[in-house]
């Protein structure tokens, strides 16, 4: 069977590379229908060798169009406020934004950490896809915590501009072209709160009561609803000059009494999905932005044990933001979602 897809934010950095994953898994495309604002109305795409018009986002759109499944990834109000409507005209929403990750009856899935979850899509008609940092963390955590079960996870993250959509990759290229001009000082801030050029700034979308950010909060709250656990998480997210790939330092304690094989940590993670080790420090090679960027996997590496506590253990993760971070991660959803449809 053949799928009608409807794409919202079509013309954003997730929408984009959302019809190159589409094409590159060769997904069971019908028709496909790009959404985004009337700015981008009338614009060509192209996926698996058909162009398809931009149309505008609007209540009605998806009336009789058949759509099967709609990614949305065109901001939380967008689909607050739009999902609805696709959910009425029979599609499932694969919802790439925060709206409605923490609601109860909505699954949220990160396919090779808790496929299962998909089955809960028909309550709401919507499945969402976690926030980028949280995805990468997880599928390197979930082998863990079945092999020893996790007490508490402290990160600290190094987050690409991508995060902030095309405007954010945009800015710091405009503001690394200002630098080689002498006129860094002059460069305009616009994506994010400070110049991204030469810099690293602490804080990731906006301040909680409790001195965190919402990003910090989402990798909390996301992670345990994921994983259905209630462990201890602190985040500490932190933007970088990097284009598109997220890198995360994460020490991970593990339940009194373990004894951490690092070893075992290490076969644990490679023979986990999707999931690839780089690790040897003789030889220089750990996971680096250069290494994950425009590729599926999530990398990990410099992988030790604390040298005070049996039960904990420290690694480093990255990933590319735009692809693993969400449009690869909705895409393999969908193709879960569409296993699940057809009993196989
Ligand atoms: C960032 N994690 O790097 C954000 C981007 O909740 O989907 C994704 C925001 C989200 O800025």
């Amino acid at each position: 069977k053949k799928y009608n897809i409807a794409v919202v934010g079509a013309s954003g950095a997730v929408g984009e590379e959302l019809f190159r994953v589409l094409e590159e898994v060769k997904f069971p495309i019908n028709d496909l229908l790009p959404l985004a604002s009337a700015n981008s109305a009338g614009i060509e795409v192209e996926c698996q060798g058909n162009t398809y018009k931009i149309e505008e986002l609007t209540e009605s759109v998806f009336e009789g169009r058949d759509i099967d499944i709609a990614f949305f990834s065109a901001g939380g109000s967008i689909s607050a406020h739009y999902a609805k409507y696709a959910v009425e005209a029979g599609a499932v929403v694969i919802d790439n934004t925060s709206h409605f990750r923490m609601d109860p009856d909505v699954p949220l899935v990160v396919p090779e950490v808790n496929p299962e979850d998909i089955e809960l899509w028909e309550d709401t008609g919507i499945i969402a896809n976690p926030n980028c940092s949280t995805i990468q963390m997880v599928q390197l955590l979930k082998p863990l915590h079945d092999l020893y079960g996790i007490k508490r996870v402290d990160v600290s993250t190094y987050q690409a501009v991508s995060g902030a959509g095309k405007a954010g990759m945009e800015e710091l290229v405009r503001q690394m072209q200002d630098f080689f001009a002498f006129k860094l000082d002059e460069s305009e801030v616009k994506a994010f709160a400070h110049k991204i050029a030469l810099n690293v700034i602490p804080q990731i979308d906006t301040p909680q009561p409790n001195g965190y950010t919402k990003e910090e909060m989402k990798m909390v709250n996301e992670t345990n609803k994921i994983m259905h656990t209630d462990f201890a998480v602190s985040a500490t997210c932190v933007r970088v000059p990097v284009l598109r790939s997220h890198s995360e330092s994460i020490t991970v304690t593990f339940k009194e009494g373990v004894d951490v094989s690092v070893a075992e940590a290490r076969e644990a993670l490679d023979n986990f999905e999707n999931v690839k080790v780089v690790d040897d420090l003789e030889t220089h090679q750990y996971p680096m932005p250069i290494i994950s960027t425009d590729t599926d996997y999530t990398y990990v590496g410099r992988i030790r044990k604390d040298i005070f506590a049996e039960n904990i253990l420290h690694m480093w993760g990255v990933a590319d933001q735009v692809r693993v971070g969400a449009a690869t991660n909705a895409v393999r959803i969908a193709q879960k979602w569409i296993k699940l449809q057809e009993n196989i």
